[in-house]
C-alpha cells in the first residue's frame, strides 16, 4: 500500500517534470526559423514599406523569436496575386499584407472596396476600416480561414493611359485597360466602354511597355514607385473610382502555433505598421497642394482634374454595375458602409 502510494507520487512528480520540461521548449519547437511574407510590392513602394515595418517590429518584440522574410512580388506564388488568398489559407505562405483587391476573388465581399465611387474621400474609407464595417470584414475573413490584425492601405486608383487625356467615358472608349481582381473590375470598365484586359502586376508592366495594353488604374505612389511614365503612361485622370486597404494577416495554423503572448506582439506590430503604412501611402497626397502630384506632372504627365459634373458622367455610367454588385456583395453590408460613409467626420 506504502509502495503503492510512493510509486503514484513518483508517477505524478514525473509527469509534472515532464509538463514543466516539454512545455516551454514545445512552444519555442513548433516556431519555425523563419516565416514568409508574401507582398505585391516591396519596400520601394509605401505598401511593400509597411510589411517591412511590421517584419521588424515583429523580431524586435519577440527578440527575435519570430523571423519574417519578404517575398516581393507575390513570388511563392509565382506572380499570380489572385491567387495569394488561397495560398495563405493553405499556408503556402505564412503571412502577408495584401489588397482586398487580390483577395476579392475568393472573399467576394471585399469587392466592397472596389464599388465604383463608394468612398469619396480619405474619411470614407476610415469611416470604413475603422468602424463596424471593418469588424465585420475581419470576421468574415477569419470565417474564411485566416487571421485578419490590421488595415493599411494601397490607395486611390488613378486612370492613367497612352493615348490622349480622358475626361468622360467617351474619352476611354475601345481603350485596352489593364485590370486586377474579380468581374467587377471588367464589368466596371466594360460599362464605361473601354476594352478591359485582366493581368497580373508582373505582366501589366511589360504590356503597357510594348503597348499591348493603353492604360492601367493604380494609386499615385504605385505609379512613380515603378515610373509607369517610362512605359508610356503620359496621361492621368484623377478620378478617385476607388481605393484599396490592405489586411495585414496570418495563416491560421501558423497563429495557434504561437504562445498568447507572442500573438499579442504580432497584432500589437501589425496595428502600428499599419498606421505607419497608412500615413506614408498617402504622403503627397493628402497636404495642400498635393506635392506629389507635382513631381509626377514635371515628370511628363499630363494630369487631368475632373469637374464635378464630368466625374459624375463616370459615375452615372457605372451606376448599372454598382447596383448589381450591391446585391452580390450583400446588401446589408452595402448599406451599411453606405450610412457611415455619410455620417464620417470630414
Ligand atoms: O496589381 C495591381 O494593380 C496592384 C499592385 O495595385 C495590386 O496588387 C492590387
Amino acid at each position: 500500500m506504502k509502495l503503492r502510494r510512493t510509486l503514484l507520487t513518483l508517477a505524478a512528480a514525473a509527469t509534472a517534470l515532464a509538463a514543466t520540461t516539454f512545455s516551454l521548449p514545445a512552444a519555442a519547437q513548433n516556431y519555425k526559423s523563419e516565416y514568409r511574407m508574401s507582398l505585391v510590392v516591396g519596400p520601394a513602394f509605401p505598401w511593400g514599406k509597411g510589411g517591412e515595418i511590421w517584419a521588424n517590429k515583429v523580431k524586435e518584440k519577440t527578440n527575435g523569436r519570430i523571423n519574417i522574410k519578404l517575398y516581393p512580388g507575390v513570388s511563392l506564388i509565382q506572380g499570380d496575386q489572385t491567387r495569394e488568398f488561397s495560398a495563405l489559407r493553405q499556408g503556402v505562405i505564412d503571412m502577408a499584407v495584401g489588397s482586398t483587391i487580390n483577395w476579392s476573388p475568393q472573399v467576394r465581399q471585399l469587392n466592397l472596396f472596389s464599388l465604383p465611387f463608394l468612398m469619396p474621400d480619405y474619411a470614407a474609407i476610415d469611416a470604413l476600416t475603422t468602424g463596424d464595417v471593418g469588424k465585420q470584414m475581419f470576421t468574415i475573413l477569419e470565417k474564411a480561414g485566416v487571421v485578419p490584425l490590421a488595415w493599411g492601405l494601397n490607395g486611390y486608383r488613378e486612370l492613367s493611359n497612352s493615348k490622349h487625356p480622358i475626361k468622360s467615358p467617351a474619352d476611354l472608349k475601345g481603350l485596352k485597360i489593364r485590370v486586377v481582381g474579380s468581374p467587377l473590375f471588367l464589368e466596371t470598365f466594360t460599362a464605361l466602354g473601354a476594352n478591359p484586359t485582366q493581368m497580373s502586376w508582373a505582366d501589366a508592366q511589360p504590356a503597357l511597355a510594348s503597348g499591348a495594353v493603353d492604360g492601367q488604374e493604380n494609386p499615385m505612389s504605385i505609379f512613380t514607385a515603378a515610373k509607369l511614365h517610362t512605359v508610356g503612361q503620359k496621361h492621368l485622370t484623377m478620378w478617385g473610382y476607388i481605393a484599396d486597404p490592405l489586411v495585414f494577416v496570418v495563416n491560421k495554423q501558423v497563429w495557434e502555433s504561437w504562445t498568447p503572448a507572442d500573438r499579442e506582439l504580432v497584432r500589437q506590430a501589425a496595428i502600428e505598421a499599419g498606421q505607419e503604412q497608412i500615413a506614408i501611402a498617402r504622403k503627397g497626397l493628402i497636404e495642400p497642394g498635393q506635392p506629389l502630384l507635382k513631381d509626377i506632372a514635371a515628370m511628363g504627365v499630363q494630369i487631368t482634374h475632373l469637374s464635378p459634373a464630368e466625374r459624375d458622367a463616370f459615375v452615372k455610367a457605372t451606376r448599372p454595375v454598382y447596383d448589381k454588385w450591391k446585391n452580390q456583395i450583400g446588401a446589408d453590408l452595402v448599406n451599411q458602409a453606405e450610412k457611415a460613409i455619410a455620417a464620417r467626420k470630414k
